[in-house]
């Protein structure tokens, strides 16, 4: 996959079980994928390897039937096993020179960031996109941290060069100011995990995304 394009959606999802009103995340994973999501991160930070592994395999198989990008949270032994398309990590994982000489070329690697500097950094260092967030308060994510605000994010969709995601306390009230300051994918992780009918929820965001690019 060419990472100039890895992020050419609209909205990144993620897993988050323990918000997902009792739908696990292989149900919430089929019901993205049938509303249309073409980026998937497996987040899971409680299960034991075992269990991420045999979840990952499934989810593997989906995104696969539905030509969908798969990226895993943090374990770049665990996106290997599996053949995912990529590992997402953050500023205290394995530092991202070392990810890719485990990962080799062919699997992309995402890095959250919070500032410009380390926006330039992980470009500099071989990122192939990178997060920016949490642009509002959110707990959903355990020590966020303080939101980087809108301001940040406008930076990165100026200055830098590869794909963006933003990411951190946006709703449907207020993902029309997460694109208008730049953003071209947008992950909501509560927002959707926790919606009462997920695909519904999909399609109502991207109405409102359609407003602005109508
Ligand atoms: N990384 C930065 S904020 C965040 C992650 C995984 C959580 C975002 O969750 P929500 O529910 O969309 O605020
Ligand atoms: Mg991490």
């Amino acid at each position: 996959m060419k990472s100039e394009t890895c992020l050419n959606t609209d909205l990144y999802c993620i897993t988050a079980e323990k918000l997902s009103r009792g739908r696990s995340n292989i149900q919430v994973v089929r019901e993205m994928l049938a509303a249309g999501i073409r980026i998937i991160q497996y987040r899971e930070k409680e299960k034991s390897m075992m269990a991420r592994y045999q979840e990952c395999e499934e989810i593997r198989k989906l995104t696969r039937e539905y030509g969908a990008t798969f990226i895993i949270n943090d374990h770049v032994d665990l996106a290997l096993a599996v053949e995912a398309d990529g590992v997402h990590i953050g500023q205290e994982d394995l530092p991202i020179e070392v990810v890719r000489s485990l990962a080799g070329d062919e699997l992309l690697i995402g890095v959250s960031t919070h500032s410009p500097e380390e926006a330039e950094d992980a470009v500099r260092r071989g990122a192939d996109y990178i997060a920016i967030g949490p642009i509002f308060r959110t707990t959903t994510k355990e020590n966020a941290g303080e939101p980087v605000g809108l301001e940040y994010l406008e930076y990165v969709a100026k200055n830098v060069d590869i794909p963006l995601v933003a990411i951190g306390g946006i709703t449907e009230e207020n993902i029309l100011d997460v694109y208008r300051a730049g953003a071209r994918c947008i992950s909501l992780v509560s927002e959707i995990v926790g919606a009462e009918d997920i695909g519904a929820k999909i399609a109502s965001l991207r109405r409102k995304l359609g407003m602005a690019t109508e």
